[in-house]
């Protein structure tokens, strides 16, 4: 249907199309406004809630004036789209990325001044959007901004969660979970309840021969999901592009009832259909590099690649351009292999909707996907159940058969000697049950294949890609080294010194274009600079402080070293080998003279990060350190020497206090297992200097800043494999002061032992696979250098400058420009104002 309005009326229209507000009298007009008509409350009925309402949907206005004329743009131009496929997108909260990207939150802070509320109070008052766990949902975030800022027409594809990622709470220090209801209020979401795809489920697939001797197939029956659109702005950074993230929620097909089994007298069971939709976008998986084959996963990823295909090919379908040209206007994503069943969907819809033929479709769908892989860990790597697949997704199944088939037949022919390759490399598994190898689908059905960091790129193609690597040639394959969007990470997280460095730089360029940092080396030495940078370190280590004594009730001095380590829980993230270096520290200050005492590094050692709610054994690590805190904390003979903190509910919004307030943050996974890391660029780019393993994107971050900058340890991922080994295969002896460690924590110093005897007989007797006392030798001295090296005030400074001016690499604008260039093929396009 044409809806835009008709050429006579269109001036009419455009005289009152809105203007954005602009002065400090403006904003606070529409504040108010919003507040007492929107929101139907008061000047005398207005909290810090509603206050932040109002100053949210003022900005929302504003935003969504871009918005639209960005899609105008887009729409016209039409040119090629990227379309970033996520399971995740842990945004965090809006307000303050909004009001910075449009550069007015320097009015908003004097208006809501003006009216009573302090900017701090208000900015809290919002809840996070916490959809994702961890890296690779806050990446998509980083992209999104970046993609936006960078003024590339490109539009999220996600699941509309009504619960986020689990709050965490610590009770006697064990994590417990407490759902995340976050939709009271959140005006950042637009539904479209106009725009909705009917999702088929369940089934079952007939074939027959057209009359010209075709062989057809249809999928029928089973049973159908609504997906309706949710769409919320993405702002880019002092540009009018305003780009696109849609949210699929999910509801029943039949409206609010089934009304033939509601007339019919199964009320109840009506009710139990429309919940069993409304369950598909209910809820995130709280796992973090792991996946367990849930049929409810399953379902989720076919409801939210079926609408997102449906809706992308509804759009290309509008421009009335041929099927060949879908390529050139389409480039999709596939954020790990949680979207890959939009491979097999985007076939279906070409083969059995639109009547193609299989190698043009074939052809069409290689061209559009490209495929990013986040995880080597074997437990993270998805594989689904053929009989399951069969039940849910009977259509599907042929049609990975059908791939399959076509990839068997031509690495036959090329490989003609090598049989065992063909039972390798099939997407089929044959276990029993057979299982559908997702990697291998979103390998086979792309057109380039990368990870994240150089060394993990390197490592996919010699470990579980390597057959691929001699099917495809190495050309398919390549690296992006991920990156963060420094308008959050620095600017928002720390003004102060994004102030102090634009003062330097002359102006916020750098925010735009990250390499310029490079130019404060030039200023390292300069008195009054040193000076101010470690000011501005103080003072946010002051802020934490704070926020340590209100939620941990603990006093911690902010001049003592701050040692961060927040993530998710992981064994092979190493979160066990930090806190027994921890207990190896309180040991020695235990048995130290006063003497000594008087020389040593005073240390607050900070933990944070959430467990997977059925992971024992991270949940035991965060026992131990909160147990280990209790008796560390309250000891008089160690007083301000060590303290150890354990912060509850780390997220997106707590980051950005933490960040900026650390010393030294740890990055210690066994080599070879941290894809790349994204909060070790964090921390660097806030003057945070890193102690970490040869892993991920540590390497690289060293080559820039300088090995003296950064402080390096472990075993290297090319021994991994040898040393596990050894350890099966040969008796092994554990570190000694480790020994020590493990029989203070068995002795009872830190409660009851039996608490902890597994993850202790995992290092001493199961074979110690994450190589905890191999490292731990290295790990300790490395600790002792960082106190030493931070007793020397000038020395770390210049360390702290120096990271701070070589991290323009890891700009997640560097990132997407090397996506669009090496994978996407597609350029930027500025927003035009509509033409008079
Ligand atoms: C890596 N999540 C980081 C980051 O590239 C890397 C997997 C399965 C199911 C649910 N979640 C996952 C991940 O695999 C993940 O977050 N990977 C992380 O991606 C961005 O920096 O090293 O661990």
């Amino acid at each position: 249907v044409e809806a835009s309005i008709p050429e006579p009326q269109r001036a009419a229209w455009r005289k009152f199309t809105p203007k954005p507000f602009s002065t400090t009298e403006e904003f606070e007009k529409e504040t108010v406004r919003h507040i007492e008509t929107t929101l139907a409350r008061s000047l005398y009925n207005c909290d810090e809630a509603a206050a932040y309402a109002g100053t949210a949907l003022a900005f929302r206005d504003r935003l969504v004036l871009d918005w639209n004329k960005t899609q105008q743009t887009q729409t016209f131009a039409d040119q090629k789209r990227i379309y970033y496929l996520s399971l995740e997108f842990l945004m965090g909260r809006a307000l303050d990325n909004a009001m910075l990207n449009v550069d007015k939150k320097d009015v908003a802070r004097e208006g809501l001044d003006d009216l009573g509320f302090r900017m701090e109070d208000i900015i809290s008052q919002e809840h996070d959007a916490a959809l994702g766990n961890g890296g690779l949902g806050r990446l998509a975030a980083c992209f999104l901004d970046s993609m936006a800022s960078l003024n590339y027409p490109a539009w999220g594809y996600g699941l509309r969660y009504r619960y986020g990622i689990f709050k965490q709470e610590i009770v006697d220090g064990y994590q417990v979970e407490v759902p995340d209801y976050w939709l009271d209020f959140n005006p950042w979401e637009f539904p479209r309840h106009d725009i909705t795809v009917d999702v088929q489920f369940y089934g079952n697939v007939n074939r027959w021969q057209d009359d010209e001797g075709k062989q057809q197939s249809s999928w029928e029956g089973g049973e159908i999901v609504k997906a309706i659109a949710f769409d919320v702005p993405i702002p880019g950074y002092k540009t009018p592009t305003c780009n696109n993230l849609r949210l699929w929620g999910s509801k029943a097909a039949s409206g609010e009832f089934d009304f033939q089994k509601f007339n019919s007298g199964e009320y109840e069971s009506s009710v139990a259909d429309q919940q069993r939709a409304e369950t598909i976008s209910a809820v995130l998986y709280p796992n973090d590099n792991l996946e367990r084959g849930k049929e409810l996963r399953l379902k989720q990823q076919y409801f939210w690649c079926a609408a997102s295909l449906y809706d992308i090919v509804r759009r290309f379908k509008k421009s009335k351009r041929p099927w060949k040209d879908f390529t050139s206007q389409v480039a999709i994503q596939l954020n790990d292999t949680h979207p890959t069943l939009a491979i097999p969907e985007l076939l279906r819809i070409l083969i059995d909707i639109e009547g193609l033929e299989w190698d043009e479709a074939w052809n069409i769908v290689q061209k559009t996907f490209g495929y990013t892989n986040h995880t080597v860990l074997p437990e993270a790597l998805e594989k689904w159940s053929v009989p399951l697949m069969q039940h849910l997704l009977p259509r599907h199944l042929q049609i990975i058969y059908d791939i399959n088939l076509h990839f068997l037949q031509f690495v036959e022919r090329n490989f003609p000697k090598d049989r065992e390759m063909l039972s390798r490399v099939s997407i089929i598994e044959e276990s029993s049950p057979q299982m559908v190898r997702m990697a291998y689908l979103a390998l086979i059905g792309s057109h380039k294949v990368n990870g994240v960091a150089e060394l993990h790129s390197d490592l996919i193609k010699t470990t579980i890609f390597k057959d691929f690597v001699k099917i495809y040639g190495p050309d398919k394959f390549t690296n992006v080294t991920n990156g963060i969007t420094p308008r959050r990470w620095l600017h928002q997280a720390n003004p102060r010194l994004s102030e102090l460095i634009a003062s330097k730089l002359g102006g916020h360029e750098f925010l735009k274009d990250l390499t310029l940092l490079h130019k404060l080396e030039s200023f390292v030495d300069e008195k009054e600079f040193r000076k101010d940078f470690r000011d501005i370190k103080y003072a946010n280590k002051v802020r934490l402080a704070k926020h340590i004594k209100e939620h941990n009730g603990v006093t911690v001095n902010p001049a003592a070293l701050f040692d961060v380590q927040v993530k998710r829980i992981h064994e092979y993230k190493r979160q066990q080998l930090n806190i027994f270096g921890v207990i190896h520290r309180y040991l020695q200050l235990k048995s130290m003279s006063a003497e000594d005492k008087k020389k040593a590094q005073p240390r607050v050692s900070i933990f944070g990060g959430k467990a997977a709610p059925g992971y024992w054994m991270a949940k035991t690590v965060i026992h131990l350190v909160n147990q280990v805190g209790k008796v560390v904390n309250s000891d008089p003979d160690v007083g301000d020497l060590l303290k150890v903190i354990f912060l509850e509910d780390y997220n997106v919004s707590k980051a950005e206090i933490i960040t900026p307030a650390s010393d030294i943050s740890e990055h210690i996974s066994t080599a070879g297992t941290e894809a790349s890391g994204t909060s070790n660029m964090k921390f660097c780019l806030n003057g945070g200097l890193i102690i970490g393993t040869c892993d991920g994107a540590n390497i690289e971050i060293t080559r820039e800043i300088g090995e003296q900058n950064i402080f390096l340890f472990g075993n290297l991922a090319e021994d991994v494999e040898d040393l596990r080994h050894a350890h099966l295969y040969e008796k092994y002896e554990l570190d000694p002061q480790l020994a020590k460690v493990f029989e203070s924590i068995r002795s009872g110093t830190f409660g009851d032992a039996g608490q902890f005897g597994a993850l202790l007989n995992g290092i001493v007797e199961h074979g110690d696979y994450y190589l905890v006392s191999d490292d731990f030798a290295s790990y300790v001295k490395t600790q002792e250098l960082i106190d030493e090296s931070f007793k020397n005030t000038e020395e770390w400074t210049s360390k702290m400058i120096l990271s701070v001016a070589r991290m323009g690499f890891f700009s997640s604008d560097r990132c997407i420009d090397e996506y669009a260039e090496a994978i996407w093929n597609v350029e930027p396009l500025v927003p035009k104002e509509d033409e008079k």
